[in-house]
């Protein structure tokens, strides 16, 4: 849909979901209920970040998750709020989220969709009062209809994302996504409950001005890592780095940049998950003129043979990510 008023800045998530159903590859509204499910427990998280530090939920919980991280009360209130939103909807089959060790079939035969998600990523800096965010992947499931689901379903390349987004809970709260043609940005106006269009059509500037990494980290980096941090420094790039992949990956989106989570001794594969932080960061980075890859391959054509599978990631600016890759390349 090209009508003026589907770009129109101000209309709500909800008018813009309708206007653009036309435009899903398969447009039976049950995407664009799955996308309005989103939405919903979105701001129920937000409703619950931002009385985080009042309601004496900020805090570990006392419980470890797949990884064996601390668990925040917020990062299980997230999960909880989200599968629930995914399962009453009735357009999900299964789940794959970052707080499960397996993925959550939920039974339901006739959903057409597959969800991997972080229902609460950063979330190290909830106690500090820093941005946080939700990162989600959208799959449509391989197996037909009716039948139980099959690792198939699960185990999709990114390129396969029929929609992915995130919301951040920053300054503002934010949601952001893409069906592939394009990516539309909403912002929460608390008072009335509901998202409005305040970033149509979002295109990553070509160049950019920042570079995001965990600089702590340098002894730990590849030869071409440091050789293209090198660059940045002496081209007088800024250094910013929140240590929250949304709000980083967000601002670096809009200003122009580059974020990575390179291989370091610790973690040879990076630290992010292919399933639910890359791959939706990917399609996004994609759809606005961006770049993704994890050093040698682009991040959507990777095949996950895991759920929880980690990924280098290299996210950004076109001619920045490209820099960066020439760098890798040559050091290597
Ligand atoms: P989390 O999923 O446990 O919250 O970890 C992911 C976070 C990202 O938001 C962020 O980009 C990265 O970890 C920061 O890692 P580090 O502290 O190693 O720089
Ligand atoms: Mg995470």
């Amino acid at each position: 849909d090209h009508s003026p008023l589907a770009y129109s800045v101000g209309i709500t998530l909800d008018r813009f979901i309708k206007l653009k159903q036309g435009d899903f590859p398969f447009a039976s509204g049950e995407l664009s209920q799955l996308l309005r499910d989103i939405a919903l427990a979105a701001k129920i998280v937000n409703r619950e970040t931002n009385r985080a530090g009042l309601a004496n939920i900020g805090g570990a919980f006392g419980q470890t998750n797949s990884h064996g991280e601390e668990q925040q009360k917020l990062d299980v209130i997230a999960n909880i709020r989200f599968i629930r939103a995914l399962s009453k909807g009735g357009e999900v089959c299964a789940i794959v989220s970052e707080e499960e060790d397996a993925v959550i079939d939920l039974q339901n035969t006739s959903g057409k969709y597959v969800v991997a998600i972080d229902p609460l990523d950063g979330s190290s800096n909830i106690d500090v009062n820093i941005s946080i965010g939700t990162i989600f992947s959208i799959y449509r499931r391989k197996s037909p209809v009716g039948q139980p689901i099959e690792q198939k379903d699960i185990m999709q390349p990114g390129h396969q994302q029929v929609a992915a987004g995130y919301v951040l809970y920053g300054s503002s709260t934010m949601l952001v996504y893409t069906t592939g043609n394009g990516v539309n940005g909403f912002t929460y106006e608390n008072s009335l409950g509901e998202f409005f269009l305040s970033h149509p059509d979002i295109k990553a500037p070509l160049d950019g001005e920042i570079y995001s990494i965990n600089e702590g980290l340098e002894h730990e980096w590849e030869p071409g890592i440091k050789s293209f941090i090198h660059t940045c420094k002496t081209q007088k790039l800024q250094s910013r780095y929140i240590g929250s992949l949304v709000a980083d990956f967000h601002r670096n989106l809009l200003k122009g940049g580059i974020y990575l989570y390179p291989s370091t001794l610790k973690n040879p594969s990076g630290k992010l998950r292919l399933l639910y932080e890359a791959n939706a960061l990917a399609f996004i980075i994609e759809q606005a003129g961006g770049l993704a890859s994890d050093g040698k391959r682009r991040i959507l054509d990777i095949q996950a043979n895991s759920l929880h599978q980690r990924t280098p990631l290299l996210i950004g600016s076109r001619n920045l990510v490209h820099e960066a890759l020439i760098n890798l390349n040559i050091k290597q």
